[in-house]
């Protein structure tokens, strides 16, 4: 096989000294396990936080915690106006037309729900067609089955090349007028390719489809912009892009959002109640029944301000530079193949080692102080595609170094002799 050889992008990078103030920012990275200094590259399952973030948590409930939407006194106008806020830095760091299409959830994996019992269960019937592809987390996977199940639709899969690019024309040709819905994954978290979204977007609104983004693996690693994207439905975590675990966002255009009946019911997402009937409230209200996470939401801002202050262009641009150097170097180990060979990828790594497998790999790194994730990823049907039961997975943060990725390399020479 020729070696793979990824382009430089043109982008500014980040210095190595600059990498190494940041990382200074992340208290739980200057540990050591087993004796040795911890490298986490298990960045694509969750980053690590910066102590802005974590002080922001504490700070929320040492001194201003009272709910939001609701109280008549200081803490609690205090604590709506910063969850608000925060709502306002999402939609400016994806670029939406209104704060309103914004709708806090728990993570992506509850924003692509919303959007399947919604949406779903209103505009698709039966003999419609919802649109996948081959290399989605298991997020953008079953809650689609589903609707399917339930509705009597069919869910169609676009086909992946043997680099883990998706087929274009296959696509092309599988929309139709039953087609009722696109969901496809931004950069997969399994192979780390970079989905032409825009392209697959025109295509599907030339036929008046609406798509669905799961931007999960892309929202940490470059800027977003959803209407030049113009997809139709966003979904993010926080808590892989620097933030608290328990919230992520659902971006939705207005026209869906008003169009769509709410998620779940009760306090917060109404109008008006009476025991004959209920009026809803307007968007992102509709959606967001009962109290939120208030210190997680807005904390989430706090990040969103950290990584503004650095730039993602930048950060994804040193991490391209770093997988670049990653995918040099773990070609010259006998027996490792590399899984996901995209032109276009991100800063993901997935592979595999002739005589170990995955696990075994990941529990000796472990011991060698390299935290990489092994396992399906969520991505089962990738697995199946490529013929592996799972793989081995290193996925890089602006806050890794060079000197990361050769403790990685090193580790997995120790594995290779072991088992080699
Ligand atoms: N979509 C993609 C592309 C993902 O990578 C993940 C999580 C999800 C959806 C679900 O996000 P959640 O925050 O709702 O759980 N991916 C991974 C991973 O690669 N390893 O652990 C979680």
């Amino acid at each position: 096989m020729t070696p793979l050889v990824l382009e430089r992008t043109q982008v500014q990078s980040l210095s190595p000294e600059e990498v190494l103030r940041l990382r200074a920012d992340f208290p739980v990275l200057s540990q050591q396990v087993y004796g040795k200094p911890l490298v986490y590259l298990d960045n694509a399952a969750t980053t690590q936080k910066p102590q802005v973030v974590i002080d922001r948590i504490t700070d929320y409930y040492a001194h201003e915690n009272g709910t939001v939407r609701r109280g008549v006194y200081k803490l609690s106008e205090q604590s709506t106006q910063a969850f608000d806020e925060t709502r306002r830095k999402v939609a400016q760091l994806i670029n939406a037309a209104s704060a309103s299409e914004i709708i806090f959830t728990r993570g992506t994996t509850e924003a692509i729900n919303l959007v399947a019992a919604t949406f779903g269960r209103t505009f698709i019937g039966a003999g419609d067609e919802i649109i996948i592809s081959a290399i989605e987390h298991h997020a953008n996977i079953v809650p689609w089955q589903q609707v399917c199940l339930e509705r009597g639709a069919t869910l169609r899969v676009i086909p992946v090349s043997d680099a883990g690019e998706l087929d274009l024309d296959a696509y092309e040709a599988m929309l139709n007028e039953r087609t009722k819905l696109v969901a496809v994954v931004h950069i997969s978290n399994a192979l780390g390719t970079i989905n032409p979204v825009k392209t697959m977007i025109d295509r599907a609104h030339a036929m008046g489809v609406p798509v669905l983004v799961d931007g999960a693996q892309s929202t940490p690693h470059m800027a977003v912009d959803v209407q030049a994207l113009d997809c139709d439905f966003f979904a993010f975590s926080g808590h892989k892009l620097y933030g608290p675990t328990g919230v992520g966002v659902l971006y939705g255009k207005m026209k869906h959002l008003e169009a769509m009946p709410p998620y779940q019911f009760g306090g917060d997402m109404i109008h008006t109640v009476t025991f004959e009937k209920t009026t809803f409230a307007k968007p992102p209200g509709k959606f967001e029944a009962g109290t939120p996470a208030i210190a997680e939401v807005i904390a989430l801002g706090t990040a969103i301000d950290y990584l503004q202050a650095i730039g993602l262009e930048r950060m994804g641009a040193y991490e391209h530079e770093l997988l670049a150097y990653a995918t040099e170097g773990i070609q010259e180990i006998p027996g490792v193949s590399i899984i996901g060979t995209a032109k276009e990828k991100a800063g993901i790594l997935s592979f595999t080692l002739k005589g170990a497998h995955p696990h075994d790999i990941g529990t000796i790194l472990d011991r060698e102080g390299v935290a990489i994730r092994a396992g399906h990823h969520c991505a089962q049907p990738i697995m199946d595609r490529f013929g592996v039961s799972a793989t081995a997975r290193a996925s890089f943060s602006f806050y890794n170094t060079r000197q990361d990725v050769d403790a990685l390399l090193a580790a997995i020479r120790v594995v290779n002799d072991l088992f080699n």
